[in-house]
């Protein structure tokens, strides 16, 4: 009998969305979580922005859930797969180590600056403008993150002129801002606004410094993003 009620219940809420209440009362009464446990392997339960207000609901729903406009955190960091009125949005939903980008207005240093691109505009959130070195390589921009965090991607917005050309970008970690060490090296042919990514082994860091040896152009990045989460 159980088997029969299963695609019942799950047909009627695939199909009817005037039932929607009558659904959310029964999942808030875990009804659909019993019967889904003893049915159902390797379910689990996922946390569901629904209508204003949390929910968790089994894996197997979820879809119903997203077809209706809810927003989901797959991975179970709190940060959501789209706005929504519940939490903040996960930049990656399906990597709980990734989460909001952790530079964004914090500390921003330079080798040197040309004019108003000045190292604060590559962590503004503005794709459209960055840090410009005003001159060709050797040049860097470190960023403080304020606290340490294990930094598990960093995407680097390329601003370049001319427009394509092969460079070489060093990416050091430091805790302390004086002793630094290598964590990546990005090599190859890059062109305006391609976005890098790095994903340097994990390790602590308050500091990162990206080093641009060799380009065509002046040294400038668009934008720096840094996800990871914070040490504990
Ligand atoms: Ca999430
Ligand atoms: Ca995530
Ligand atoms: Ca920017």
């Amino acid at each position: 009998m159980k088997n029969l009620l299963i695609p019942f219940l799950i047909s009627l809420f695939l199909f009817s969305c005037t039932d929607e209440s009558e659904m959310d009362l029964m999942l808030e009464r875990n009804q659909i979580h019993d019967i889904s446990d003893t049915n159902f392997k390797n379910s689990d339960k996922v946390n569901i922005c629904h209508k204003g207000k949390i929910i968790n609901v089994n894996s197997n729903s979820v879809l119903v859930h997203q077809t209706h406009g809810d927003a989901v955190d797959m991975d179970g960091d709190g940060y959501y797969d789209q706005e929504n009125e519940c939490g903040p949005v996960d930049f990656d939903d399906s990597n709980p180590y990734i989460t909001e980008n952790i530079a964004l207005n914090k500390r921003a240093f330079a080798s040197r600056s040309w004019m108003d691109h000045v190292p604060a505009t590559a962590i503004d959130g503005d794709h459209d403008f960055g840090w410009n070195a005003g001159a060709r390589p050797t040049q860097w921009i470190a960023i403080d993150l304020l606290s340490d965090y294990n930094i598990e991607q960093i995407n680097l917005t390329v601003d370049q002129f001319p427009v394509t050309g092969s460079t070489i970008h060093n990416i050091y970690f430091s805790t302390d801002g004086f002793s630094w060490t290598l964590v990546d090296v990005l090599d190859g042919v890059t062109n305006a606004n391609d976005v890098l990514i790095s994903s340097p082994s994990a390790q602590p860091a308050r500091y990162i410094r990206v080093e641009t040896t060799v380009s065509p152009s002046w040294v400038a990045w668009l934008e720096i993003e840094v996800y990871g989460s914070s040490v504990e």
